[in-house]
């Protein structure tokens, strides 16, 4: 049973909405499911709600009808069991699965034709090879394919059953499939430049390679327990409180985020998730060119989250959470440890060292959640942390195995990549994601202003031209929205509360700090670009609204232009002292190494929220200090000089 409106679905939810629909609509096999996930409430509804009210309980689906590729949404009512809506999607394609992939992958391992252009490179053994299947944007379909689910293939080989198959891509040869009837529309074949001899394993038992043996155990003990607490959905953790959810689409999501000020809790944010993530490769090459993923809006993260590992994946005293999605039949799949929660230490929180009275110090511990997703050969690894300055990071890692191929001859080199293994390049590609960041700063009536550092010109009162202040332009309305960032003003943003001031006077707020903001470096007319503008600017502002989710459209799959952010904007509706929600857009700008390959050591990207003014002053002043290993407390007399 549901002990909150946001609460995730259980598996019997899955399991009640798939019943309901099939038995009120008639949904047969024919039928696949895209996705189920909570029907949130809406915002205003949420928190309205109070503990012990009713919980309601919707459930939103997308199906489609692999006979006509129609699709619907279905809203169910889990508790008064009934449809509340079903509603036809006229002209769009719903986000690929799972179960595709594999149908897919297991329906070419046995078609005649493919094998035969297989076996006609020298290919033999099916088993070796990987079809990989991506979908892509409506500009790269050819134009009698245009009204079909569509699948293209990249091939893969595995040198060896326990090799890697992303190692070998198989050049020049793609597979267009109709997706609903697993029919090979066409076979591509382009060029054959072979199978290079590349060092291109990357697991020692398969390399048959020695690991170094010279690291000592460093174990992490919280022998009393961790400090904080899972109840329900919500993490309780030195004066902070967040609520996790989870679903196919943006994986974990992190509501109702707000912190304890000395016995008042303070809103911060409502909710925050990545609602969309883009990753254009930039090379113009047969192999390349259609390669635009959207990894959320056309596979979903929650869908790729993979399970934790204690001790490879977190280290120290974890609590973990698990998530359910649905299978393609509707059925719930459950993700075990899917989310991690614990405590890190992270060296020093604030230190001064008094030449008569000693150094007092506090270690920084920093609350952590974590997921990890894998896209087919790249994973990324995501880390929300809490901090005990009020300070709130986002990060990214991406790791995994990068998209190469092979170059017709030696010496040969590629301007669009760096050449990392023998007649083999890695591509030039971006990773953008958008982090939806519905922020609350006291209340949801906030302001966003945009600050730049200037630098006074000398004058009579500025002699010496040291004089620097700050410049803010508030962000009034929508046609304002799309903000850059500044290198040479250090811009960042602020969101305030209007109405409410610190004990100086200055409005309460949280700034964004803009880490790993990438220019989309693409032509407007570029496909990709059209389909999804919100990558070209770092930051979108827009009034709250509970319909507007994906910044690139509610479905981006095989879409042309851009049904999100544009379209939320063109009402210019005003953002002063509303509801806002910030749309940030950071990235890898992935200018491929030879250090990548053959498995990336993980690149490290972040952003972060820092309060501003909302404290009275430093938050974490009465942190608790730690014990020095040699028993003593954190002052020793004679630290310093
Ligand atoms: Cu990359």
């Amino acid at each position: 049973m549901a002990a909150h409106p946001l609460d995730p679905l259980s598996p019997t939810e899955f399991q009640t909405t798939a019943a309901i629909l099939r038995r009120d609509q008639g949904i047969t096999d024919s039928w696949r499911f895209a996705s189920i996930e909570l029907k949130e409430p809406a915002k205003a509804e949420v928190k309205a709600w109070k503990a012990g009210d009713p919980v309601p309980r919707r459930s939103l689906s997308v199906l489609w009808d692999r006979q006509t590729n129609q699709t619907y949404e279905a809203v169910v009512d889990l508790i008064g069991d009934r449809v509340d809506s079903w509603t036809e999607q006229p002209g769009v394609c719903a986000n690929f699965t799972v179960d595709e992939y594999h149908d897919v992958d297991h329906a070419l391992h046995e078609h005649p034709d493919v094998l035969a252009r297989l076996a006609a490179r020298g290919i033999t053994d099916p088993s070796l090879v990987l079809f990989d299947v991506w979908t892509y944007g409506k500009a790269m379909m050819p134009e009698q394919w245009r009204d079909r689910r569509l699948g293209w293939c990249d091939l893969w080989m595995r040198e060896t059953p326990k090799g890697t198959p992303y190692a070998h891509p198989i050049s020049g040869l793609k597979i267009i499939v109709d997706m609903n009837t697993l029919e090979v529309l066409e076979i591509e074949d382009h060029h054959d430049y072979g199978l290079p001899e590349v060092d291109g394993e990357y697991d020692p038992r398969v390399r048959g390679t020695q690991e170094r043996t010279d690291l000592k155990p460093l174990e992490i003990s919280q022998p009393e327990g961790v400090s904080f607490t899972l109840e329900g959905n919500e993490v309780r953790w030195q004066n902070w409180s967040v609520r996790l959810g989870f679903n196919y689409r943006e994986g974990p999501v992190l509501y109702q985020v707000a912190f304890d000020d000395q016995g008042t809790r303070r809103d911060i944010a409502y909710r925050m998730s990545f609602a969309e993530m883009v990753v254009p490769y930039r090379d113009p090459g047969f192999d390349h060119y259609r390669r635009t993923a959207f990894d959320i809006g056309e596979w979903g993260l929650g869908y790729m989250t993979t399970s934790l590992e204690l001790g490879c994946d977190c280290l120290g005293e974890i609590v973990y959470v698990d998530a359910v999605v649905p299978d393609s039949r509707g059925e719930p799949v459950i993700i075990p440890r899917a989310i991690c929660l614990h405590e890190e230490d992270n060296a020093v929180l604030w230190k001064h060292v008094d030449s008569e009275t000693g150094a007092e110090v506090r270690r920084m511990r920093r609350m952590v959640v974590s997921a990890h997703v894998t896209v087919a050969n790249y994973e990324y690894l995501v880390y929300w942390r809490f901090y005990q300055d009020g300070n709130i990071e986002c990060e990214v890692r991406a790791t995994g195995l990068m998209v190469t191929t092979p170059m017709q001859s030696d010496g040969d080199s590629s301007p669009y990549g760096t050449t990392v293994d023998t007649r083999t390049y890695a591509p030039f590609h971006q990773h953008f994601i958008i982090a939806k960041l519905d922020l609350d700063i006291d209340g949801d009536e906030n302001t966003v202003v945009e600050v730049d550092s200037v630098a006074a010109p000398v004058s009579e009162d500025n002699p010496y031209g040291l004089a620097l202040s700050t410049h803010s332009t508030t962000i009034e309305a929508e046609s304002q929205s799309a903000r850059n960032f500044n290198w040479e003003t250090q811009r960042v943003w602020k969101v305030i509360n209007p109405n409410k001031v610190n004990r100086y006077g200055s409005n309460t707020g949280y700034k964004l700090v803009p880490g790993a903001a990438i220019p989309s470096l693409l032509d407007p007319s570029s496909p990709v670009y059209q389909r999804a503008p919100v990558i070209a600017h770092p930051l979108w502002v827009t009034a709250h609204d509970d319909a507007e989710r994906w910044p690139a459209g509610d479905y981006p799959t095989q879409s042309s232009e851009d049904s999100g952010i544009t379209r939320w904007i063109a009402d210019d509706a005003p953002l002063v002292g509303t509801d806002v929600v910030l749309w940030y857009v950071f990235g890898i700008h992935h200018i491929t190494r030879i250090e990548d390959w053959p498995i990336m050591p993980v690149d490290i990207i972040s952003f972060w929220l820092k309060p501003f003014g909302f404290f009275d002053q430093n938050p974490s002043l009465d942190a608790p200090s730690t014990m020095s290993s040699t028993g003593g407390h954190s002052h020793p007399e004679h630290a310093g000089r």
